[in-house]
């Protein structure tokens, strides 16, 4: 995904200009774009747009619709739409288009699906006001602008109606997704809403000269200068994202990492302004077991993570998150995970199962996650009201687990393709460390069970 970064100093708008052309004249000699080496010539439709080989047009039900053609090659289109005014550009050649000239801050993806591919639209917010939206398909890139203040429904009704003059199939209700900056290790985002964007950036340290494990400093630059930083218990990050997950003005940081081989945790952070916030950890930290030990002198600091696992993906209002669960043998799941109503603070979600990939049609995932019974112990088959028992010996894989209480349901499917399921328990005390099926060791329920670590 292409992350672009703020684009530079103060500007002018190219486009405004041409409010008050009428069709069919050429470019007005006294706006301030005439000597400009670019003539912007008025025309009377969009058929005109053919010769710049790009196809645009006004949403269909837009109102004061005005078409314009830049040097032969650039298509515009102002027009205003549900009270709001657009301006609207796309051009084969060059992809520098929007004449946008302001500070803009990314601030989202905008994934619209189309007849058989979707387009990512990348919105910017511009130092004070205006949202600028840029896409490219098929080496074609469109720019929508709005210098106003608009609300995210109007912008994304104007976006999917200058969409679907060009693609077919446009589905008018596009999900908006993260920023994400892992890749360049930077971006620029308004993450306190004030309007001006903060340098974000994660780099990772290493943690030799203070015997210590490689750890990532996440850097915040406020629009002051200030730099703000936290550093966290990752030594790279498999994901760092942008967004605002709760649609409050203020954008969260998401970042995953790995802590030591396969270990995977998450941070979100806050700005206010001041200072960065990090998410109340999921469970409180126990750090009864702590010793006291003499660190090398200046010995960063890291911090807690806010919870375990990965973040696959940041969705409108929930996390995909992947865990490593140690039920009847390792797997990695995913499940889900919300945001408290009234703390900053995520948490599994505690009715969404972790689900394990499993294709029960591919050998290798048989080979690598099957299990062979070795004692018959209660299950309830799917569809049946009654516990049953697997003949010794049955082959079955799990593909779910979810929490009933303090049991764990374990989902399972026999290599004969029937499902059901097995109630666990786990047990963690001084003396005894497990699961337990009907009160039998897993151990002796199963011929192997594959333990990581
Ligand atoms: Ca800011
Ligand atoms: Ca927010």
């Amino acid at each position: 995904m292409i992350v672009k970064i703020a684009k530079g100093a103060l500007a002018l708008l190219l486009a405004l200009g041409m409010a008050g052309c009428t069709s069919g004249t050429s470019t007005p000699t006294d706006s301030p774009i005439a000597n400009l080496p670019n003539p912007m010539v008025s025309v009377d439709s969009a058929d005109a747009f053919s010769a710049a080989g790009v196809n645009i047009d006004a949403p269909a039900d837009a109102t004061d619709v005005s078409y314009y053609i830049i040097s032969g090659t650039l298509a515009g289109v102002q027009f205003t739409y549900d009270g709001e005014e657009y301006t609207y550009r796309a051009s084969a050649k060059d992809s520098n288009i929007s004449g946008i000239y302001y500070e803009l801050t990314a601030q989202c993806i905008v994934m619209v699906e189309c007849d058989g591919f979707c387009v990512d639209a990348t919105v910017y917010a511009a130092e004070d006001k205006g949202k600028l939206v840029e896409w490219e398909h098929d080496g074609i890139h469109y720019a929508l602008w709005h210098a106003g203040d608009t609300d995210d429904e109007k912008l994304t009704a104007a976006l999917t109606g200058v969409m679907a003059r060009t693609f077919n199939g446009v589905q008018s209700d596009p999900v908006s997704a993260s920023l994400d900056f892992s890749k360049d290790g930077e971006c620029e985002v308004d993450l306190d809403g004030d309007g001006l964007a903060e340098k974000v950036s994660i780099a990772a340290q290493s943690g030799e000269q203070y015997m210590i494990q490689d750890y990532c400093t996440l850097s915040v630059k406020d629009a002051s200068g200030a730099e703000h930083t936290m550093n966290l218990q990752i030594q790279w990050a498999t994901i760092a994202t942008a967004y605002d997950f709760d649609a409050d003005g203020r954008t969260e940081l998401f970042i995953s990492g790995d802590m030591e081989s396969d270990d995977f945790v998450s941070y979100v952070i806050r700005f206010d302004g001041s200072e960065l916030i990090l998410a109340a950890p999921e469970v409180p930290y126990d750090n009864s077991g702590d010793m006291l030990i003499d660190v090398e002198p200046g010995t960063p600091q890291t911090e807690e993570p806010s919870f375990y696992g990965y973040i696959d993906t940041v969705n409108d209002g929930s996390l995909t998150v992947n865990q490593t669960l140690d039920i009847l043998g390792t797997r990695g799941g995913s499940t889900t995970y919300l945001m408290d109503a009234d703390s900053f603070r995520f948490a599994k979600d505690p009715s969404a199962p972790w689900v394990f990939r499993f294709d029960t049609n591919n050998a290798e995932d048989w080979e690598y996650m099957g299990m062979e019974t070795s004692a018959e112990f209660p299950v309830r088959m799917d569809g049946t009201q009654e516990d049953a028992t697997l003949p010794i010996g049955t082959e079955i894989a799990i593909t779910e687990i979810s929490l009933d209480g303090e049991e764990y349901v374990c989902r399972f499917v026999t290599r004969a393709g029937e499902e059901g399921t097995i109630r666990v328990t786990f047990v963690n005390t001084d003396t005894d460390y497990g699961c337990y099926i009907n009160g039998v060791s897993e151990y002796d329920c199963f011929t192997v069970l594959h333990y990581a670590g």
